[in-house]
């Protein structure tokens, strides 16, 4: 790995916001694609953080720092990675189902449909059925993604499905599911219209949809 993206792989590691900052900038100074930095200096560090958790030498505290540093390389990265767009494909209501607080996933799936033309409503995290519904009846949105990192909040997926048919909008919308638990079978098994495994395929999937 290139010394910048290394740096920036233990600058998240160890949870050091300025310098994850930083060191995202001297990267972009120094040329190196916007997906090279995300994909392998930060996205490749907060796989390390989750398998440290698993392993028991990284707990919650740990755990939320590096998220953090994570946030910060990603707001200098955010201007790079949205260029300027001007009609929108679709409009997106995007969220993390009700009970988990994980943001990151769905925030950079937000940050690649924005970069390629979708107008985002970003509903937040820990976001109840009824919510994406209103983003449907009351917004417009007429596509929406759902993240869920843990596997005890997946199940929140379907109930927003099912919310979405019981105010008869279901057929207004498609709905695309994310998050690293969640399957493609599983997106099948609650009848979303479509799953990918990261943010870059995410985009290549909402403009299958829209189509
Ligand atoms: C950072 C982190 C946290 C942070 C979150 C901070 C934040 N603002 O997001 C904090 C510290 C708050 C946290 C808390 C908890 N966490 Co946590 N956390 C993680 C960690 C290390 C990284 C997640 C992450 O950001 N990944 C990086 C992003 C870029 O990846 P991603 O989210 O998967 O998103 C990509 C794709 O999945 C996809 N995608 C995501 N969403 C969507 C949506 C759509 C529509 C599409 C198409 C694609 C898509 O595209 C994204 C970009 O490529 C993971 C470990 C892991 N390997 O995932 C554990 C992990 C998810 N956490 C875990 C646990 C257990 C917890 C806690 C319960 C711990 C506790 N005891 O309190 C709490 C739960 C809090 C809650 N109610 O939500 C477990 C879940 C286990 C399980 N099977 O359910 C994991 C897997 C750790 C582990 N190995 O055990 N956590």
């Amino acid at each position: 790995m290139q010394p910048v993206l290394q740096a920036i792989f233990d600058s998240i590691l160890n949870g050091q916001q300025k310098v994850t900052a930083e060191k995202v900038s001297q990267a972009l100074a120094e040329r190196l694609e916007p997906v090279e930095i995300l994909n392998q200096g930060m996205v490749g560090a907060m796989a390390e953080v989750g398998r440290l958790f698993e392993e028991g030498e990284y707990f919650v505290p740990e755990m939320l720092i590096a998220a953090r540093a994570m946030q910060s390389g990603l707001a200098v990265l955010k201007p790079r990675l949205v260029q300027a767009n001007f009609k929108p494909v679709a409009r997106v209501a995007a969220g993390t189902v009700k009970g988990d607080l994980h943001d990151i996933g769905k925030n950079l799936v937000c940050m690649m449909l924005e970069g390629a033309s979708f107008e985002i409503l970003d509903l937040g995290s820990d976001v109840p059925a009824e919510k994406f519904v209103a983003a449907v009846t009351e917004q417009g949105a007429n596509m929406i993604c759902m993240s869920a990192l843990l596997t005890t909040t997946m199940p929140n997926m379907r109930t927003t499905l099912e919310a979405l048919k019981a105010a008869g909008v279901r057929d207004r919308v498609k709905v695309m599911v994310g998050g690293a638990p969640v399957t493609e079978g599983w997106a099948r098994e609650i009848g979303a219209d479509g799953y990918a495994t990261d943010a870059s395929r995410a985009v290549a999937l909402a403009r299958s949809l829209v189509v």
